[in-house]
């Protein structure tokens, strides 16, 4: 009968080593799903050490033979408490880095002190078996070095707890239950290690490997019923299925592999059907978008619909890679996102617009007049296609303001800024200069054309004065021209420089004129 006890808690702390090295094994494998993963793995796998030791030191009848297998039980045990703080403490984020190092000081120095025995630092006295119901239990007096590795292995595991305790209550409810069971499980060996060290175990036998028997079968229920490692996934999914931006994820023959709802959205073809088929295909009706995934890796803009209703998106594509259990990663397909960006190309083009706009008259400013010269220029280089330059200034318009007002000064302005526009070709670009100074820009036109269309811009100014409120305002404007043709080379300052010459001959001969420099 008690032979069966002893073979019994043999065959139990062998299935428990056992269970750890497959637990060991089962993590390292997905190490990389999660971060304290690795770590874990090296914790399972010293723990299924310290269960095997201790299944062959319970069944020993002489010192010597307990002292070899405890000897097994250290090659693992001292590390226990720093690799379990370091597993609590990658799981809750912490980067530790090489400050990890110091969680083995301790064990290094316990790990040699056993085998070593120190000048019997870890033990004081040569150890003894004693009979305790049906087993032999080694017995011995522990040194200040043993008292280092127990007490450290205790503060490791209340240290580990403490740090899942607070994964806990800072856990998203996502979480909850994984941080549950992990808080449940840390505070297990390090229960059953106390009751050993308080000498409360039957016989007072080290429960602790059976109290990692049961972790290691919580932790099992964690990682494959509770998902600790495929929370990863599962978070994936959400946020696959939630996001707005389309994705579609193809494989190396851009056949689709799969899509979320937010691409069923924008492409209203695709259906489960569409699953596994060529994307060439079922995108053939939208060829904007079948050129768009034939493009280069880059990402690209493109609209959809006309005018006011187009919308922007932006494509990116993204190659899959999956790494194989030699650890060798190669493309298996890529994922193409289409997020939408017709907020921010709206912003964009209304930015632009006012930064090329006048506000007072709506119309071109200063900087867009510029650009648009600086691009005729080169034009001009290329084609040798003749352009004129009108800079246009309103005669006596201080007494406008000073007689109407300010604001019926600024009436003006706009009055002749869209008679300006409406007076002159869509290819022509009217700007507003600076003050009450207007300037055009006349491609292929020669210096004959634009003194015809300044002229006709002059006239049209006095003809028709400008009423307001009641009031009857008379305006005139002074032109200057200056024309690029065959036989001189384009150089906007020039140009702006001769044209404003111009124009001071207009003023100086009497205003109300056209000149040409
Ligand atoms: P000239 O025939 O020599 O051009 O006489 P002028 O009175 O037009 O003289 P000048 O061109 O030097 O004066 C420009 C005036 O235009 C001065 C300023 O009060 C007025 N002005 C400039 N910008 C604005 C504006 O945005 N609104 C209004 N209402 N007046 C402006
Ligand atoms: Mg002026
Ligand atoms: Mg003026």
């Amino acid at each position: 009968m008690s032979i069966d006890v002893v073979v019994l808690a043999r065959f139990l702390l062998t299935g428990i080593a056992l269970l750890l090295a497959f637990l060991a094994a089962v993590t390292w494998h997905r190490r990389k799903e999660a971060p304290e993963a690795t770590t874990f793995a090296l914790l399972a796998a010293s723990m299924a050490v310290y269960a095997f030791g201790y299944a062959g030191e319970i069944a020993q009848t002489t010192v010597a033979g307990a002292q070899r297998w405890l000897d097994v039980e250290y090659l693992a045990l001292p590390w226990a408490g720093g690799l379990w703080v370091l597993a609590a403490l990658r799981h809750n984020g912490v980067r530790v880095r090489l400050r990890a190092v110091l969680l083995f000081v301790i064990p290094v120095i316990t790990f040699v002190g056993h085998y070593t025995n120190f000048h019997n630092l870890f033990y004081t006295a040569p150890m003894t078996l004693v009979h305790r119901g049906p087993f032999w239990v080694l017995q011995m007096e522990r040194g200040p070095l043993s008292m280092l590795d127990n007490s450290f292995l205790l503060v490791s595991f209340l240290v580990g707890s403490w740090v899942y305790v607070s994964g806990f209550r800072h856990a998203s409810p996502l979480y909850r239950k994984q941080a549950a069971i992990l808080v449940l499980s840390s505070l297990l060996p390090f229960a059953g290690y106390f009751v050993f060290l308080a000498n409360l175990s039957p016989w007072g036998l080290d429960i602790a490997p059976i109290t990692l028997g049961l972790t290691c079968v919580l932790m099992f229920y964690g990682i494959f019923y509770c998902g600790i490692f495929d929370l990863a996934p599962v978070a994936r999914n959400l946020i696959f299925n939630s996001i707005r931006d389309a994705v579609l994820v193809l494989d190396m023959h851009d056949r689709l592999l799969d899509f979320n709802p937010a691409a069923c959205t924008l492409l209203p073809v695709l259906n489960k059907n569409s699953l596994g088929t060529e994307v060439s295909g079922w995108l053939a009706g939208i060829p904007d978008f079948a050129h768009a995934l034939e493009q280069s890796e880059k990402p690209i803009e493109l609209a959809i619909g006309r005018d006011a209703g187009s919308r922007f998106y932006e494509i990116r594509k993204w190659p899959l890679f999956s790494s194989s259990l030699t650890g060798a990663s190669r493309q298996v397909g890529r994922a193409v996102i289409f997020a939408e960006v017709t907020a921010q190309i709206q912003l964009r083009e209304e930015l632009r617009l006012r930064a090329e706009t006048d506000s007072l008259t709506g119309i071109a400013n200063r900087r867009r007049y510029y650009q648009a010269l600086e691009t005729e220029c080169l034009l001009f280089a290329r084609n040798r296609s003749p352009f004129s330059v009108l800079m246009i200034d309103l005669d006596y318009f201080k007494e406008v303001n000073d007689q109407y007002g300010h604001q019926a000064g600024d009436t003006v302005l706009r009055c002749v800024a869209q008679r300006l526009e409406t007076s002159l070709r869509k290819t022509d670009l009217v700007a507003r200069y600076g003050g009450e100074e207007f300037s055009v820009l006349l491609p292929e036109t020669s210096e004959v054309g634009a003194m015809a269309i300044a002229e006709r811009i002059r006239i049209a100014m006095t003809k028709d004065p400008i009423t307001m409120d009641g009031f009857t305002i008379p305006v005139s404007v002074s032109v200057g021209i200056s024309s690029c043709s065959a036989d001189n080379a384009a150089d906007p300052e020039k140009l702006l420089k001769e044209a404003d010459l111009a124009l001071y001959r207009a003023k100086a001969t009497g205003r109300n004129r056209v000149e040409v420099i």
